[in-house]
């Protein structure tokens, strides 16, 4: 009887709970609980951390999963390896479905930098007016340079004072697109913008608007995961659960 686990929280895993709930098969979407209200899915759904590989046999284990398919994000790096790590002590089939990252076309000003500290140390030391679009979690970072002004997008109103002396939140949820962010950014009078590589049409308008605008982009690479399977659309998820499945494994 195949059991799916869909760690989710991106555009392709929301693309692949319909499929799976289309097609009727037994699945659990899964969340961090990162954001306040996350869009409800049409899979049975849980929120909240497993504690870790332990935590995560024990659920694979207790809730007996036959399959797992880790759509989170490419820099959700510690679920991605915590499942490579779960899966082969649980004995369970997993694989990654994950979009490819971003590559420059014509025109396009990349920097590329390989984690958030080497996008602040690619930043001016001031003057600078950066849309940070990369979330919540990493915005302290950018305190060691004081002296610029930070647009920030967040999913959620931030619940205590932003950790910057200079900076504006807009909250919003992506997908976002080109003429709307080539605006905020108009709007900001913005110089530069700091994205993470995540690839997937959710939050490349931003690049877009940056080409447009002859912005420069300084763009973080995706941090290590372990090797795993991984596949780049939820039309090959479904075919591989279905031939995992007529095979039993
Ligand atoms: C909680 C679920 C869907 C999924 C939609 C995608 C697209 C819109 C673009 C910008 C970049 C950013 C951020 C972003 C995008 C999609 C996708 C994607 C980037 C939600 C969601 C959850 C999260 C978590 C959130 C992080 C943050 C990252 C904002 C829901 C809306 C910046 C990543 O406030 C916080 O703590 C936010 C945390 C992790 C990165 C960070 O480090 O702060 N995503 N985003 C998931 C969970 O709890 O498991 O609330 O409905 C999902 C989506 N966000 O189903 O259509 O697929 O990428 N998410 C980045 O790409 O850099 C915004 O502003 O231009
Ligand atoms: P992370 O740093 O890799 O994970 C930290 C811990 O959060 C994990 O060890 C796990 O806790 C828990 N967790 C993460 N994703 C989970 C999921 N889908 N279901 C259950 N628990 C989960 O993750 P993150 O970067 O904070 O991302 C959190 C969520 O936001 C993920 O769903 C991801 O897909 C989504 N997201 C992230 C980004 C991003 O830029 N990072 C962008 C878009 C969407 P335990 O160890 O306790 O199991």
């Amino acid at each position: 009887m195949t059991r799916i686990l869909l760690l989710g929280g991106t555009t392709e895993a929301t693309t692949l709970a319909r499929l799976l709930a289309e097609a009727g098969m037994e699945a659990i979407f899964s969340y961090a609980g990162r954001t306040d209200k996350p869009m409800a899915q049409p899979l049975p759904t849980r929120v909240g951390g497993f504690g870790g590989v332990a935590g995560l046999v024990a659920y694979l284990r207790a809730e007996a999963i036959t399959h797992v398919v880790d759509a989170t994000h490419p820099f959700a790096a510690r679920m991605s390896t915590n499942a490579v790590h779960a899966c082969a002590e649980a004995g369970v089939p997993l694989v990654g479905l994950e979009r490819p990252g971003w590559q420059p076309g014509e025109g396009d000003r990349w920097t590329h930098v390989a984690d958030m500290d080497g996008a602040v140390a690619a930043l001016p030391d001031s003057g600078a007016r950066v849309f940070l679009a990369i979330g919540k979690q990493h915005v302290a970072d950018f305190a060691a340079k004081p002296g610029n002004f930070y647009l920030l997008r967040l999913v959620d109103p931030p619940k205590d004072p932003l950790p910057l002396p200079d900076a504006e939140a807009v909250i919003a949820r992506g997908p976002f697109d080109v003429a709307g962010d080539r605006a905020l950014m108009e709007r900001h009078c913005i110089t530069h913008i700091v994205a993470k590589n995540g690839g997937g049409a959710g939050a490349r308008a931003k690049l877009d608007a940056a080409r447009l605008l002859g912005l420069p982009v300084i763009l973080i690479d995706r941090p290590y995961v372990p090797p795993r399977r991984i596949l780049i659309s939820a039309s090959a998820a479904m075919a591989w659960l279905d031939h995992s499945a007529d095979l039993g494994v």
